[in-house]
């Protein structure tokens, strides 16, 4: 009997650490979604990074192919209303918490696209974080999300 109850102990060790294995996360970004443009112009990704692990992470830059640069922006408004956007070193995206990337914000800015990006279209964007690492998008092409 000694050993039977050993044995329980045992497995509802290792039931709780695989819950807590699940419980601790991973960086997952959803939402993903580019504005429909022309070849030769600029457009823009967005997406919600949500930082389920215990620490704290930043978004440093990001790639594509169907780009000459892809650049990290957050757009904003002067004292004026007047629109400009700033390059971002790095977005930082706190442990247990989320980034959202939204048209009047954040942005992943296309410099000068290779080819025309039409709604249903889709394409791979990679973005490079300090800890996690790459991760790879598919971005569908929409006129809202
Ligand atoms: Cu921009």
């Amino acid at each position: 009997m000694k050993s039977n109850k050993s044995f329980f102990v045992t497995l509802f060790t290792a039931i709780l650490l695989a819950a807590c294995g699940k419980a601790s996360g991973e960086m997952t970004i959803h939402d993903v979604w580019a504005r429909p443009a022309l070849a030769g112009n600029n457009g823009a990704v967005y997406f919600v990074i949500e930082n389920g692990t215990n620490s704290d992470d930043a978004l440093l830059s990001a790639t594509t192919d169907i780009a000459s640069a892809t650049e990290v922006h957050m757009s904003m408004a002067d004292g004026n209303g007047v629109m400009s956007m700033q390059m971002q070193e790095a977005v930082s995206v706190p442990a247990r918490d989320q980034v959202e990337f939204k048209p009047g914000g954040l942005h992943i800015m296309l410099v000068e696209l290779t080819k025309d990006l039409n709604a249903g279209d889709t394409f791979t964007l990679t973005l490079n974080f300090e800890k996690a690492g790459e991760i790879a998008l598919q971005v569908e092409v929409k006129e809202q999300p």
